[in-house]
């Protein structure tokens, strides 16, 4: 048996934990989705039935993993975890991004932004463009989250950014397309992607 059970869709941010999967040279085994028919192994993991889902055929037992930004946590190991000093700037950005950058973007692309000052106070990521700001200022003036190095935080910090650049809900700001460009030239990325890419050709021509 794989040492992971690896639940995803290609089509979905599964391709992020993907990605994090060939950062760490894990041995996975992927279990694909449909959305109209869960395998029960994936409810019973996690009932929300979402992707990735990951399963750690840990030598103590399983352990189930849901979120893409604790994947791209608890996968980081040696050369792709922090050290002391990149602590901060590894889980301030991880957790920054998947939390306010995440929701606020999807909150205004669903025309759900609080719009008064009060309601602004009451949601985690406040003002949404000064929280863009925040992250494109700090991509701008550091090569990776964590400085001059990547670890298994730009996995998931890149792959908000590419999304939101693909997406049009990030801004074209050089400081993200020049970071999104640096992510795409990981060997992981490319090799993470040709996967998804294939599956979503496959579906496609089944469709
Ligand atoms: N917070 C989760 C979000 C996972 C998520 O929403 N996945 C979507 C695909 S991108 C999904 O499984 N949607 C199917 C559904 O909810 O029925 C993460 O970061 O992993």
């Amino acid at each position: 048996m794989a040492e992971y059970t690896f639940f995803t869709h290609p089509m979905s941010r599964g391709q992020i934990a993907r990605w994090a999967l060939h950062e760490a040279d894990a041995d996975y085994e992927q279990a694909l989705v449909t959305w109209e028919d869960r395998p029960a192994a994936l409810l019973s993991a996690n009932p929300l039935g979402k992707v990735p889902t990951l399963i750690h055929h840990a030598p103590g037992g399983d352990r189930v993993i849901t979120e893409c930004a604790a994947i791209c946590a608890y996968l980081a190991k040696g050369e792709l975890a922090p050290t002391e000093e990149e602590r901060a700037d590894f889980f301030r950005w991880l957790f920054f991004t998947a939390g306010p950058i995440e929701q606020g973007v999807t909150a205004r692309h669903l025309g759900y932004e609080p719009k008064d000052p009060r309601a602004r106070a009451s949601v985690g990521f406040g003002d949404i463009d000064v929280a863009l700001s925040m992250l494109e200022a700090h991509l701008g003036t550091h090569g990776w989250v964590c400085g001059e190095r990547f670890t298994l935080a730009d996995v998931y910090v890149g792959s908000q950014v590419a999304w939101g650049l693909q997406f049009g809900t990030f801004p074209k700001a050089p400081a993200f397309v020049a970071y999104s460009e640096r992510c795409a030239e990981r060997e992981a990325y490319k090799a993470a992607k040709a996967i998804d890419d294939a599956l979503i050709a496959k579906l496609q021509q089944e469709s």
